[in-house]
């Protein structure tokens, strides 16, 4: 019998060298320790032994038994690293420290503006509020002091969906929900009003070097007791500043609104041409960029405040005409060209 344990360990081990893939491994497993193995038939045929043999004969096959399993745990763990070995030689070769060529693209000029305006009211504790484009007629124009039949609606030529909704024309159709948001907080607990809400905007109108009709605005609203033009000069003035870091010039002038009640235009003076004239200002120097003016007391109410007392100031910035003075893009039709050639200039400080 012992011989039978000798003969069996080196036929193992002979087998065992041979093997040159798990699956052969495998086989192997089977044919000592599977059910019907050679190492479990030897453990059969003790039952012809007195009990003494059986008991060091048991032994011994158990020792075979341990020592089959662990020759085999250790070629399993050196086939393994061999098989993955030689899936790594079948791939490709990688230089790890070539650039890795992906074309990463660029931001968009007007998202770079956006940022940076978004990062400049934050930092003057305005919250930055998001709206849809697709709004109702009371949100876009009565709600804003503009009722039916109106003149001023004539300003905006709007596109009308079937089913009576439209197309936002200009960011203050967002005022009324943002008034409603924030009234409590005001009313009850002396929290200012302070928001600007980015988006874009759809007008029916003619194209030409300053007009697109699809462009972005970002509208700001701020309410509380005793705000006035000043405070409204002030945030304009910074706004402008941070987002040019240099000295440029701006006017301002009367204009009308009916949202607004004083309202102003202001105007930039043309970056392209340096005030001279040129088809990205109509040739006259200067570029409306932000009107603004004072709340129209209506516009407070129908926004569930109280005119009598509060106050507030509201703009309209042009976020697109933004981009185009920030960066000296003439003709604002090529900023919705899509063209990645002429957009691929422009990259953000971040990322
Ligand atoms: C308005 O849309 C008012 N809602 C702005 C406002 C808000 C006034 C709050 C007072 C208080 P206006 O139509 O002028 O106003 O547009 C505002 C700005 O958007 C313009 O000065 C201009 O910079 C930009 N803008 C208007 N139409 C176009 C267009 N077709 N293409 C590109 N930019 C435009």
């Amino acid at each position: 019998m012992e011989e039978k344990i000798i003969g069996l360990k080196n036929q193992f081990e002979t087998e065992l060298g041979k093997a040159e893939n798990l699956a052969e491994l495998e086989n192997i497993r089977v044919a000592y320790l599977g059910k019907k193995g050679s190492i479990t038939d030897l453990l059969k045929g003790m039952k012809a032994l007195s009990n003494e043999e059986k008991k060091a004969f048991g032994q011994k096959v158990n020792q075979l038994k341990t020592f089959v399993s662990d020759k085999i745990a250790d070629k399993t763990k050196e086939l393994k690293e061999k098989e993955i070995e030689a899936e790594i030689n079948l791939m490709p070769e990688f230089d790890l420290s070539m650039p890795a060529g992906l074309d990463r693209g660029s931001y968009h000029p007007i998202t770079l503006v956006q940022r940076e305006c978004e990062r400049v009211f934050k930092s003057m504790g305005f919250t930055v509020e998001d709206y849809s484009e697709v709004v109702t007629d009371y949100e876009c124009f009565e709600a804003v002091n503009i009722p039916k039949h109106h003149p001023a609606r004539d300003m905006q030529d709007t596109y009308y969906l079937e089913n009576g909704q439209l197309l936002k024309s200009h960011t203050s159709a967002a005022q009324n929900a943002i008034y409603r948001k924030y009234r409590d907080s005001l009313v009850n607990d002396g929290v200012p009003i302070k928001a600007i809400f980015p988006g874009r905007c759809f007008r029916n109108e003619a194209t030409d070097a300053c007009h697109e009709n699809t462009f972005f605005q970002m509208e700001g609203v701020m309410v509380d007791k005793n705000i006035s033009i000043s405070n409204l000069i002030y945030f304009m003035k910074t706004m402008l500043s941070e987002v040019f870091r240099k000295d440029i010039k701006v006017r301002l002038r009367p204009g009308f609104f009916p949202f607004v009640e004083p309202g102003f235009e202001l105007d930039i003076s043309c970056l392209i041409c340096g005030g001279d004239g040129c088809p990205s200002c109509k040739q006259s120097g200067w570029l409306e960029l932000c009107p603004c003016g004072m709340i129209h007391p209506n516009v407070l109410e129908m926004g569930g405040i109280d005119p009598e007392e509060y106050t507030g100031f509201a703009f309209g910035l042009g976020l697109t005409r933004l981009a185009m003075m920030k960066y000296g893009i003439k003709d604002i039709r090529d900023l919705n060209s899509g063209s990645l050639k002429s957009l691929a200039q422009f990259t953000g400080d971040e990322e």
